[in-house]
């Protein structure tokens, strides 16, 4: 039986849940409907989605179609949860994007088109709400075509639009119409069908036509359009058919060796972790030893795989599928069981630009909240929690108001934990502004002053905008301490392991980002000469000293994080709607009078986004539309903000000293 594991994704309140609802109704796997307005839907089962109305969480379900077993995540579209589809995107054959008939393409639909695309995940377009006052077709086309894609194509016709009955009829072989946009769709994208299409117009075959049509979406090349509505269940159908003729199904040899990655860690009632795994390659099995990317190996004890809507217990999960798997406990989101797959993991959307410092109401709940807040991290990686070693506070990031509201539930709800936090803040970066070098040479002997047995020199250096951190080596193979490290690579990759640990907290205490580090000095003493010679923590204590020396002689500049806005509102709020932006330290870029609304773009620090989108409504007496997403890190004007430090600070070579006396 073929296997498509498929995401739902879309702008916040698209209709991504109800549409899994009636698609599992379709299927037969449930009797009856249930509506994210009433909370009883199958895939917003926590009770803050339900309390809310809103996705928070990925969720799988599964149904079968025509042979096909589709495991189907549904993604929360609020931009503060966007995190969880990230980890979704990684493990999909195909995805639905849904876009609203009257809210039409918004700022996330706009964001997550794109990263399909770059990740050449077949996409269908399903245009939902047909039966909402106010829906559109025509336009709406015009604009997915203009916002998100040229290469579209609808799959049929809408009509009773904005009524309580749409419809939806597809088009078929007699539709002369379709035919020849869908030649010309395909043949912009395939020389040879192009080619074979001019050699004889009349032997290509509706079938044939077909045929292309699923082989180029499969590549992600073109996006079949389909309308309905998920209420009405207008379009369902169609849409069930284009899913399982236009996407490909999983692949994956089930003999092979195991191979896949773990995209979602949830708890059991009774605490116990599970892990969802994608499987690409290879069988897992209970009772299985399974290799971890870490290196470790762990045993799973239970297995289930995704059958007729929920996880049912199995003795093992195969390629392909999607399993739950326990008694991993050391596994991470992200990480992959068995061989890695080639392609490298990497984020697809920026990373949280706001933090906070979370305190338990009573102050001895400390030791709780940090474990609940552990295992929160290990749900959510991203929050990145942080514990200070200096006034033990801890810290998480966040990507907005929502999603801190939802830890603060969270903790309160399932681990009965009140907390308050601090003011958010914002998430600035560091990069260095002109070439820096240091140099600690090796001494004699040990003493309180010199207590590290090594060489290291090093070098930084501003790199191009957006390139993280290289680090490379520039010394002799004979100045590595072999005797340490067995190979160039291991020095290679320990020494650039603590690089980019001590990078985390620049001169200003902000991560240190675009640049490339290069170690340019090297030196050790074999056991022989002075026993017992150098130790890999000389090179891991002694290089955040002689780094942090190279960045300050290098200087850095503090940036922060700026979205961009795109503001729609009625003309007659133009004024006021510009000085609060003014006030909220927003750069206008471009304005555009279109009929009687303005359109706004500009800059604006992520730190406002919050502010301006509360104070939206009152300024353009509700009509005003804003979308908004991660622009770029720019440098900060006027006096650099710092951040406190995390640990003690190498760029104070004594307090350093003293601080790793001590932990001594
Ligand atoms: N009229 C109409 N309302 C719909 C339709 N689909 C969804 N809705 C409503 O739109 C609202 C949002 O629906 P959801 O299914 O929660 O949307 P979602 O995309 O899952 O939202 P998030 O997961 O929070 O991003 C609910 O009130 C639904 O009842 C539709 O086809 N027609
Ligand atoms: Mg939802």
């Amino acid at each position: 039986m073929d296997i498509l594991n498929l995401g739902i994704v879309a702008h916040v309140d698209a209709g991504k849940t109800t549409l899994t609802e009636r698609l599992l109704f379709a299927a037969g796997v449930i009797d009856e409907i249930g509506k994210v307005d009433d909370g009883n839907t199958q895939t917003d089962t926590l009770t803050l989605e339900r309390q809310r109305g809103i996705t928070i969480k990925s969720a799988v379900v599964s149904f079968v179609i025509d042979d096909v077993t589709i495991n189907l995540i549904d993604t929360p579209g609020h931009p503060d949860f966007i995190a969880e589809v990230e980890r979704v995107l990684n493990v999909l054959d195909g995805a639905v994007l849904v876009v609203s008939a009257v809210e039409g393409v918004q700022s996330q639909t706009r964001l997550l088109m794109r990263t399909l695309q770059r990740l050449n995940i077949p996409t269908l377009i399903f245009v939902n709400k047909i039966d909402r006052a106010g829906a559109q077709s025509e336009p709406l086309l015009r604009s997915i075509a203009e916002r998100l894609t040229p290469a579209i194509i609808p799959m049929g016709s809408a009509s009773g639009l904005g009524t309580r009955s749409p419809s939806f009829a597809p088009y078929g072989a007699a539709d002369a119409d379709f035919g020849s946009r869908l030649i010309d769709l395909l043949a912009d994208h395939d020389d040879a069908f192009l080619a074979s299409y001019v050699d004889d117009e009349s032997t290509v075959s509706y079938r044939r036509l077909r045929g292309e049509l699923a082989a180029q979406t499969g590549k992600g090349l073109v996006h079949p359009v389909f309308f309905g509505s998920a209420i009405t269940g207008a379009g369902v159908d169609e849409l069930i058919s284009g899913i399982t003729e236009l996407l490909p199904a999983a692949e994956g040899d089930v003999d092979g060796p195991v191979s896949g990655v773990v995209f979602k860690i949830e708890r059991a009632q009774g605490g116990e972790k599970i892990v969802y795994i994608r499987m690409f390659s290879g069988t897992v099995r209970v009772r299985d030893q399974v290799q971890l990317s870490q290196g470790k190996g762990e045993k799973v004890t239970g297995v289930s795989v995704f059958e007729h809507g929920s996880a049912v217990q199995r003795a093992s999960v195969a390629a392909g599928r999607i399993g739950r798997l326990c008694g991993l406990r050391e596994v991470r989101i992200g990480e992959a069981i068995g061989e890695p797959r080639t392609t490298p993991e990497r984020n697809h959307f920026a990373p949280p630009t706001l933090e906070t410092v979370v305190v338990p109401s009573r102050p001895a709940d400390k030791g709780v909240l940090h474990v609940a807040l552990t295992q929160l991290a290990e749900q959510d990686p991203l929050i990145n929690l942080r514990q200070d070693d200096i006034r033990q506070e801890l810290h998480v990031s966040l990507y907005g108001e929502v999603q801190k509201e939802v830890v603060g539930a969270t903790l309160a709800n399932d681990y009965g934990i009140d907390v308050e936090f601090h003011e958010t803040t914002t998430i600035c970066v560091e990069r260095p502004i002109g070439v820096g070098a240091a140099v600690e040479l090796l001494p004699k002997a040990r003493s309180p002053t010199t207590p590290f047995l090594a060489t290291i020199g090093m070098r930084i250096e501003p790199a191009a905008l957006g390139s993280g951190v290289q680090f490379g080596l520039d010394v002799k193979v004979g100045s590595i301490p072999t005797h340490v490290y067995k190979t160039v690579e291991a020095f290679h990759e320990a020494m650039e392991r603590t690089v980019l640990e001590t990078l985390r907290q620049g001169i200003y205490g902000w991560e240190v980002t675009d640049c490339t580090v290069t170690m340019t000095d090297c030196d050790y003493l074999a056991p022989p000469r002075r026993w017992p010679g150098t130790t890999a923590s000389d090179f891991r204590l002694l290089t955040p000293l002689v780094l942090m020396g190279a960045l300050k002689r290098a200087g850095t500049v503090v940036c922060e994080p700026i979205h961009r806005y795109h503001l729609e509102i009625p003309s007659d709020t133009f004024g006021a709607t510009v000085s609060a932006t003014a006030r909220l330290d927003a750069v206008p870029q471009t304005q555009e009078m279109r009929g009687s609304s303005y359109t706004l773009v500009g800059g604006i620090p992520a730190a406002r986004v919050h502010e301006l989108q509360q104070q939206l409504p009152a300024l353009t007496h509700g009509e005003g539309l804003m979308e908004c997403e991660f622009g770029s890190y720019q440098p900060i004007r006027g006096k650099s903000p710092t951040r406190p430090r995390m640990d003690y600070n190498p760029l104070d070579r004594e307090e350093y000293l003293l601080h790793l006396m001590r932990r001594v």
